[in-house]
């Protein structure tokens, strides 16, 4: 079993998908193993997405996600982190292959919905980043 980080963002909340997207994740076999809504600080933000503080859209992106409440998920299944990034789909977009997360509902390249971890490496420090070990639950 792999765990991986799954952020409903802010814009995602906002339109009212918390809903929609865990049920896409429930009916692809993933199962939610922690769960909170938070409303990150900037510096927060910046912390999370520490990997992109050189990049042109790094201050917009971290004000985009601490504008307002956020989900944050610890999902756990089968090849998870594929999954996942599978359902979510292309970062862009436009470029996102139709039935995606973020080709139905994304307006655009920043505010594109959801976050997901893109390996495992980054997937346990994503998780510990939000969520002490006793906060991910077990069950059957
Ligand atoms: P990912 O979320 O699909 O893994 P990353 O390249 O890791 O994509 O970028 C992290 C986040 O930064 C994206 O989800 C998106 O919100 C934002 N982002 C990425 N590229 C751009 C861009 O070119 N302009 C504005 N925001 C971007
Ligand atoms: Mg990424």
């Amino acid at each position: 079993m792999e765990r991986t980080l799954s952020i409903i963002k802010p814009d995602g909340v906002s339109k009212g998908l918390i809903g929609e997207i865990i049920r896409r994740f429930e009916a692809g076999g993933l199962k939610v193993v922690a769960l909170k809504m938070i409303r990150m600080t900037k510096e927060q933000a910046e912390g999370f997405y520490q990997v992109h503080k050189n990049k042109p859209f790094f201050d917009s992106l971290t004000s985009f996600m601490s504008s307002g409440p956020a989900v944050v998920m610890v999902i756990e299944g089968k090849e998870v982190i594929k999954k996942n990034r599978e359902l979510m789909g292309a970062t862009n977009p436009r470029e996102a292959a139709e039935g995606t997360i973020r080709k139905e509902f994304a307006s655009d390249v920043e505010r594109n919905i959801v976050h997901g971890s893109d390996s495992p490496e980054t997937a346990r420090w994503e998780i510990d980043y939000f969520f002490p070990e006793g906060e991910i639950v077990e069950y059957e």
